[in-house]
């Protein structure tokens, strides 16, 4: 029996939560990202704002030249992390063979479900009616028999779409497609394939997999049986991240190491709160820094003993942080911490030295506030003095971009 596979997107996710929010942007050309005459991209625009060649990744300047009556929106990571939240509860409501593939799209098996719901297009539609009614989102719905396709198929019928493919009609449905709409070409592999005088997806499965794989190495083989609508992939949950990191551009390329030391301190108070919420203990902690001529470093430090303590993560950071501006003097663009070598804490409580538990009780003590009552609530001296460089939010300091805020 062939899977049905739905594949659900929200339109212009982030923007689509400020016109819930706000009615009266509802119909114009908003963009999520930030103010224009701020350093920054688009993150979002809405499709009135698409007809004037505004896209994500774009920079802001850009956009505003393009359409200078777009309505730009700074955004809030939070709020757009409950709206997730909330989305993803719904889809489990219909299927629990959810797969979540970012905040605003997931994958659902719904072989089996037509009993249920009359087909799987009537569950689709159920599904985006419920988003309508509860979130005020649209989404768009892609069915096939495999991930790949329907991932295809949500794409193509953005916005508030619905389109399913048949069994049997995958090959004929992506075949007439340019490369680039299947996932995993990216801008370089569409180059390379457009040098090769391929250009539709059809094209591409039929070429030989020699010369896939010269120009591909393994995933050659994938690409082409993707092309041709084969996708064994199953529906299943992510499996756990293996990395936690925050970073942030300032506003203003910074030498001062008070400011750099703040920032560091709550991007490394916000990675521990997800690690200890994930109850997880980290071996590695990585510093990230990007100089004003983009240059990007990365300096890394395994501890002896895995640990999930805002200290230690920030004594490890403030290290690898002292070293690396010793050495470099040009001004700092962005600045990050990631954690990583993730492993289930195995010690025994009795075994810690006092210190160390002194230290986790602290951090158990503060999450439990910040979750209550928001993760500025309370701040350890040396993040206070951020109140006058970023604006706060009601969950924490915004960051730029809103992505990367959490
Ligand atoms: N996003 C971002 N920066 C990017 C791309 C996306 O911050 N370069 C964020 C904002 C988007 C959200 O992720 O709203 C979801 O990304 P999508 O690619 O799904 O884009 P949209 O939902 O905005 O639009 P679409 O209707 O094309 O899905
Ligand atoms: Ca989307």
């Amino acid at each position: 029996m062939t899977r049905r596979i739905i594949h659900i997107d929200l339109d212009a996710f982030f923007v689509s939560v400020e016109q819930a929010e706000n009615p009266e942007l509802k119909g114009k050309p908003v963009v999520v990202g930030g103010r224009p005459e701020r350093r920054g991209v688009v993150a979002s625009a809405s499709y009135e704002a698409r007809a004037f060649g505004l896209k994500a990744g774009m920079p802001l300047a850009t956009a505003s030249r393009l359409c200078p009556r777009a309505i730009f929106i700074e955004g809030s990571f939070p709020k757009y992390r409950e709206a997730s939240k909330r989305f993803m509860a719904i889809l489990a409501d219909f299927s629990p063979f959810l797969e979540p593939a970012g905040l605003d799209e997931a994958y659902l098996d719904a072989t089996g479900f037509e009993s249920i719901y009359g087909s799987t297009r009537e569950m689709a539609l159920k599904i985006k009616g419920r988003v309508k009614e509860e979130l005020g989102l649209g989404a768009s719905a892609g069915i096939s028999s495999s991930k790949v396709v329907a991932k295809v198929a949500s794409e193509l019928s953005k916005p508030d779409g619905l389109l399913e493919v048949a069994a049997g009609d995958e090959r004929s449905f992506l075949a007439p497609l340019p490369v680039a709409k299947l996932p995993g070409i990216g801008k370089k592999a569409e180059q390379t394939l457009t040098g090769l005088g391929i250009n539709t997806i059809g094209e591409l499965s039929a070429m030989p997999p020699d010369t896939l794989k010269r120009h591909f190495g393994a995933s050659g083989e994938v690409l082409r049986r993707f092309a041709s609508g084969t996708d064994g992939r199953e529906v299943a949950p992510p499996a756990a991240a293996r990395s936690i990191s925050r970073e942030t551009t300032f506003g203003k390329d910074t030498r001062n190491p008070t400011l750099l030391k703040a920032t560091l301190r709550y991007l490394g108070e916000r990675a521990g709160a997800e690690l200890r919420r994930q109850g997880k203990e980290a071996r590695c902690i990585t510093l990230k820094l990007r100089y004003d001529d983009f240059t990007t470093i990365t300096r890394s430090q395994t501890l002896s003993q895995a640990t999930d303590t805002d200290q230690a993560i920030f004594d490890t950071g403030l290290r690898l942080l002292k070293k690396a501006l010793s050495r470099e003097k040009k001004a700092v663009r962005l600045i990050g911490i990631g954690v990583s070598r993730l492993a289930e804490p195995r010690r025994q409580l009795d075994m810690l030295d006092s210190s160390t538990a002194r230290q986790e009780q602290l951090d158990k003590a503060i999450d439990h506030i910040r979750h209550k009552y928001g993760f500025t609530a309370i701040q350890t001296g040396r993040t206070l003095l951020l109140k006058d460089v970023f604006p706060e939010s009601g969950d924490g300091y915004m960051l730029q971009t809103p992505g990367l805020s959490r």
